[in-house]
């Protein structure tokens, strides 16, 4: 599968117009909202609007059976069905990542995998994935089964930045989630070593974090923490679609002991420790946790 699908196109299109949008739209949405999403964060106006908005858009696509996102408990049924039906997808976004960012006005981004299956599923069902960074300027990556590009959205438009993006072979940053105390013992241990080759970048939004990671090389990593060790992300709408950016890439992504797109996933909304990055980082954390 490629991006010449016209569904996935289609679908990479429109995310890359919705998010003009968004981003137009965050002014005045910066307060709270009196609801939790579904794994219990307190929500802002600005998550009810994007998901709102990415819904509308993207479900009334031809070939999008599904849609899910981090901010709605169940998926949308949108017509045709993503198991049986060869030219259906399922997408599942995270519409607005590290929204808790806009009350301090650094950077987030929106996340999104378009799934050749009915989701929740294995990231390898991935057939495109790509996120949207509102850093200084407006930019987008995607990923295919072929490459990964980077652009430049302005008014609505797409322009290339950058083709072929691989992660540099000498890795740079590093930025690592959750205290240093909740942290299991082999993780900080794993820590320590990366505190002493490579420079700490932590943004407090992942997608801001992993185009540091994308740009410059390195790792970027949320643990399972001692107090939850499942972690904080969740893998169908952050976890996978950024596994699958990275590795596609020529990078790693892990739960600790493994692919991230391989893990066999038992609901929507489930967590995982989340790591990705230069695959001989990846590499030497599993040897340490495992
Ligand atoms: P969100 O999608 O609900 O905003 O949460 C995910 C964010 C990630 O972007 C970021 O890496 C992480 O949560 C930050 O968590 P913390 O505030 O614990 O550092
Ligand atoms: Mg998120």
């Amino acid at each position: 599968m490629t991006v010449s699908d016209p569904v996935v196109e289609n679908a990479v299109a429109t995310v890359s117009r919705t998010a003009t949008e968004i981003r137009q739209g965050l002014v005045g949405r910066r307060g709270t909202v009196d609801e939790e999403n579904p794994t219990g964060d307190t929500q802002v106006e600005a998550d009810v609007w994007a998901d709102d908005l990415l819904a509308d858009r993207l479900s009334s696509i031809d070939g999008v059976g599904q849609y899910a996102s981090e901010e709605r408990p169940e998926p949308m049924d949108c017509g045709g069905d993503p198991a049986t039906e060869s030219d259906t997808y399922a997408i599942a976004v995270d519409p607005l990542d590290g929204s808790s960012n806009l009350r301090s006005n650094n950077s987030m981004g929106t996340i999104f995998g378009i799934y050749d299956a009915r989701v929740p599923a294995r990231g390898e069902t991935i057939v495109a994935a790509g996120y949207v960074l509102y850093g200084p300027i407006t930019t987008m990556v995607v990923a295919t089964d072929e490459t990964v590009t980077e652009y430049e959205l302005t008014g609505g438009e797409r322009t290339v930045v950058r083709r072929d993006v691989t992660l540099p072979d000498d890795p740079v940053v590093y930025g690592f989630g959750g205290r240093v105390p909740d942290w299991p013992d082999e993780f900080r241990e794993y820590a320590r070593t990366i505190e002493d080759e490579l420079k700490l970048r932590y943004s407090g939004a992942m997608i801001g974090d992993v185009n540091q990671v994308l740009t410059y090389g390195g790792i970027f990593g949320y643990p399972g923490l001692e107090s939850r060790p499942e972690g904080k992300l969740r893998l169908q709408f952050e976890g996978n679609p950024i596994g699958y950016v990275v590795e596609q890439a020529g990078g790693r992504s892990s739960n600790g002991e493994t692919s991230l797109l391989s893990v066999d996933p038992d609901e929507l909304h489930e967590r995982t420790p989340l790591h990705v990055g230069s695959a001989a980082l990846i590499d030497r954390l599993e040897s340490t946790l495992g």
